[in-house]
């Protein structure tokens, strides 16, 4: 794969102004803040930010690079973690998020067709009068596009899939300014490869989806939560593994341990047990629900889970999830002047508690401040370890037990990322992931990018 060695120089940034005028940014900090993710991976720069109004607009910028081989790297609004919008050989950052009109949307289809700058927050207040929501929730508001990019998912994903579930059809401008449309709006086609699949968690590196049809859910009739501590992680998982087999049709199930509960109380002023946890969400009518609500309390408590809290009231609800969603700058707090380093794996569900404890395990002989919280419905969980990031020794012990994570996870038939993606944190373990399949992987990014042009260094190593 050739190496794009080109710099963005004033005769393309007059290229690039004559297509976007004063939306076209060399400022020092903007560049700056488009060039870091919310990582603890150091960020780089691009040359220049452009805002980008239209698809036409998108095709006429890429042209205008792809002449020159100069780096691009769309980017929604940088909640990525694995340093996926860092612009490593500098080049032109392509923030979408102007592009953020609600083109249609179809009730009756349940579908909505959105431009690539779209946040998820945005659609469901736009959608929610219809009686309709869109369903992936990673907590950070982000990007449609960037959700779509990096292959998102979040705390409900155990009932309503992933980004990879959702999209329908996507619009994208391919790196030498052609443009695409990966399918139509059909629930199911088997008319040739799957494109749209393609571009989900492509990371920026193939092209620049600018329009995306997601598919959309009817709001339920009955909505409740609940959360309840354990004696042990053991009980915990167990108890997730006994729900899931059971059958319950449950919307969320998060895991947050002892570190990480101690994190909320201190952060958010709240008084639940500092034990690990689980944080229940159950969607239906409300005879369904109630029914739900009663087993997973039975199987609760086989596994010591005590202390039932419900929250039905939706200010209630909300008081919950927000609790949760606070985990990552609950963490933070735990040590003030320290940076997140948060990481995720995947493992197949018969083998989470083995991957949690021996996870657990291995970062308290570390002696490293790393809580766990993880959607564990999917089998998939987070480290956050907060540190130091002027400590050298600390960063390269938090590194050592990430990667030892990492090869747990993928020695249990797991991934080394379940959602966060690879950007550049994760690029080393694709080969130990995917052997043979990396090869494959090469031969499509040769064919869609032969330039190197689009968000280089990220997923595949140059
Ligand atoms: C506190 C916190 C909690 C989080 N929890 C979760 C979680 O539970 N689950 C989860 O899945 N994620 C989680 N994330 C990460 C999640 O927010 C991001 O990965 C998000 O999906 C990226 O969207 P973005 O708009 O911020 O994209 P960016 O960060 O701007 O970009 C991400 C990647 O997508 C590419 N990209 C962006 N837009 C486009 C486009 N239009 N076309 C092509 N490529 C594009 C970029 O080049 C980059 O490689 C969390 C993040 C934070 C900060």
């Amino acid at each position: 794969m050739s190496t794009p060695a080109a710099r963005l120089d004033d005769g393309l940034l007059a290229e690039l102004r004559a297509i976007a005028g004063d939306r076209v940014v060399t400022n020092a900090s903007v560049r700056e803040r488009h060039g870091r993710d919310e990582s603890y991976h150091p960020g780089h720069a691009p040359d220049a930010v452009v805002f980008p109004q239209s698809t036409e607009e998108v095709v006429a910028l890429v042209r205008a690079c792809a002449a020159r081989k100069v780096p691009i790297i769309p980017f929604g609004v940088g909640t990525s973690l694995e340093g996926h919008v860092a612009a490593l050989q500098g080049g032109m950052c392509l923030d979408l998020s102007r592009m953020n009109r609600i083109i249609a949307v179809r009730p009756e289809d349940m579908d909505a067709t959105c431009e690539a700058g779209v946040t998820r927050k945005h659609l469901n207040e736009y959608v929610r009068d219809r009686g309709l929501f869109f369903t992936v929730d990673p907590g950070a508001d982000a990007t449609l596009g960037g959700m779509a990019a990096t292959r998102a998912s979040g705390t409900n994903a155990v009932r309503y899939g992933t980004m990879r579930d959702k999209v329908l059809s996507l619009v994208v401008v391919l790196a030498d300014g052609r443009v695409i449309r990966t399918s139509r709006r059909a629930r199911k086609s088997a008319a040739g490869y799957d494109l749209t699949h393609l571009f989900v968690g492509s990371e920026g590196t193939l092209g620049v989806i600018t329009e995306l049809t997601v598919r959309l859910n009817g709001i339920p009739e009955a909505i409740s939560a609940a959360v309840t501590a354990f004696p042990d992680l053991a009980s915990a998982v167990d108890t997730v593994i006994a729900t899931l087999q059971s059958g319950v049709p449950v919307a969320r199930i998060e895991l947050l341990d002892e570190v990480q509960m101690k994190a909320l109380n201190r952060y958010a002023k709240l008084s639940y047990r500092e034990a690990p946890t689980l944080f229940f969400e159950f969607h239906g009518s409300d005879k369904s629900v109630i029914e739900q609500v009663e087993t997973v309390k039975a199987l609760a408590r086989d596994f010591g889970g005590a202390d039932f809290q419900w929250a039905a009231r939706p200010e209630d609800r909300a008081k919950l999830w927000q609790a949760r969603h606070d985990a990552h700058y609950a963490a933070m707090a735990l040590r003030p002047g320290a940076r997140g380093m948060a990481t995720d794996v995947c493992v197949p569900i018969s083998r989470l508690a083995e991957c949690i404890l021996e996870t657990r395990a291995d970062i308290d002989r570390s002696g490293l401040v790393a809580p766990i919280v993880g959607h564990v419905g999917d089998g998939n969980f987070h480290v956050i370890f907060v540190i130091d990031p002027d400590d050298a020794d600390e960063i390269r012990r938090a590194q050592a037990v990430n990667e030892r994570m990492v090869l747990r996870a993928i020695a249990m038939d797991g991934t080394c990322t379940g959602e966060h993606g690879v950007g550049y944190g994760k690029i080393g373990f694709l080969a130990a992931e995917h052997g043979e399949a990396l090869g494959a992987m090469r031969a499509i990014k040769r064919a869609l990018d032969p330039g190197g042009i689009m968000n280089p260094g990220k997923i595949l190593a140059p």
